[in-house]
């Protein structure tokens, strides 16, 4: 495998992936990227320029797409509309983006032969009761909640059934949580982490009972790159890093490393359809294909990015004003 076309390289996990790449293989990478809001140009800044390109383009326009599948050896596909909270105030573009770009990829795979891996996420399985050890399996039946889930649990049913009609060469993994550096101040870590910076309250949506199975970026990554080249075609491999937290502990160890009271947050307005847990159980893809998250212990993640949010106040200053006034309006 030589060269690759990674969709969404130029977002938080996507771009994470290319520069894990850059770092731990000698592929070549093109990066196609619509580059929407969520994107970041600045996380390709500095990488060589003989390795990484980027072709910015929309993974639903077959003309884009056709020719570029054709032309690398492997796809990984990371774009799509990626926040649940925006899926409730405007769904078309998780249709579009999530559903009719996986079909564009899979139809252009299905053309010319090519290997396909699809990034998913846990939140297809709807979710889980608080007060339950259970954890979600390559069988747990799909659920899911939000217009979010429910594009990317069509995008998977897309795969599937190009893999079992038509015989393209794909594999899925549905991943826990990601936090770590350029996620976007939208996202839950780095809107608490930002707004203290600026001297503000964390923002908990209803009783911060919630609980999510945080995974670090870098290990998403790692094992993305393990399921691409050792996977078995056809197979789903759950990603997670046995990472539970609830909202408030997250919030409580944010305010802590900044020195400010436990109960300096404040709590707004839930998420409709609110997911009340995530789990993941990842022994299918630990035991079959050896892999091992390096960065277990999620408080020393949690320091790491928070140092990386002070330090790269110039990449997500530009953002925040807005996201907290889209905030604001649904109060929250
Ligand atoms: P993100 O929103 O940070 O980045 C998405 C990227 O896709 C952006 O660069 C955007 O410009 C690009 N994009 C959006 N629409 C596009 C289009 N039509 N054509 C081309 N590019 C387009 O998202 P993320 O958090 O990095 O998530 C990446 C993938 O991982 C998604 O498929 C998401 O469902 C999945 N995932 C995310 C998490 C998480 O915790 N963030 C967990 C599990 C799975
Ligand atoms: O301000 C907030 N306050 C709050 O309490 C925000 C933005 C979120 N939350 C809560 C909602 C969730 O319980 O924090 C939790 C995490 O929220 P998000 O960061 O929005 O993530 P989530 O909805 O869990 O989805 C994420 O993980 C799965 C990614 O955004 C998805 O792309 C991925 O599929």
């Amino acid at each position: 495998m030589d060269r690759l076309l990674v969709t969404g390289g130029a977002g938080f996990i996507g771009a994470n992936f290319v520069h894990h790449l850059m770092a731990n293989t000698d592929v070549r990478v093109t990066v196609l990227d619509k580059l929407t809001y969520a994107a970041s140009r600045e996380a390709l800044d500095g990488l060589p320029t003989d390795r990484v390109s980027l072709v910015v383009g929309d993974v639903a326009d077959s003309a884009v797409v056709d020719p570029l599948v054709a032309a690398h050896d492997a796809v990984v596909h990371f774009a799509a509309e990626s926040h649940n909270d925006n899926s409730l105030n405007e769904p078309g573009p998780f249709i579009t983006t999530n559903l009719v770009g996986t079909f564009c990829l899979l139809e252009a795979a299905r053309r010319h032969g090519t290997r396909l891996h699809h990034i998913s996420t846990d939140e297809v399985y709807g979710d889980l009761a608080l007060e339950d050890s259970t954890r979600f399996t390559e069988a747990t039946p799909y659920n899911p909640s939000s217009p979010y889930s429910a594009a990317k649990a069509g995008s998977d049913h897309l795969v599937r059934a190009w893999v079992r009609s038509f015989g393209v060469q794909a594999t899925i993994s549905n991943c826990s949580n990601n936090y770590g550096p350029w996620q976007h101040v939208e996202k839950f870590i780095p809107r608490q982490i930002t707004n203290v910076i600026d001297g503000g309250r964390p923002k908990v949506y209803g009783a911060g009972h919630n609980v999510r199975d945080w995974i670090h970026v870098e290990d998403h990554s790692s094992a993305v790159w393990r399921i691409l080249t050792e996977g078995r075609i056809g197979e789903t491999y759950l990603v997670g890093a046995d990472g539970e937290r609830d909202n408030l502990d997250v919030v409580a160890l944010i305010l802590a490393h900044f020195g400010r009271p436990a109960d300096d947050f404040d709590l707004v307005t839930d998420r409709a359809g609110h997911d009340l847990r995530y789990a993941i159980d990842a022994t299918k893809l630990r035991t079959e294909l050896d892999w091992e998250p390096r960065h277990a212990d999620f408080s020393e993640g949690l320091t790491r990015t928070i140092e990386w949010y002070q330090q790269h106040e110039d990449w997500w200053r530009p953002h925040k004003q807005r996201t907290e006034a889209t905030y604001a309006a649904q109060g929250q």
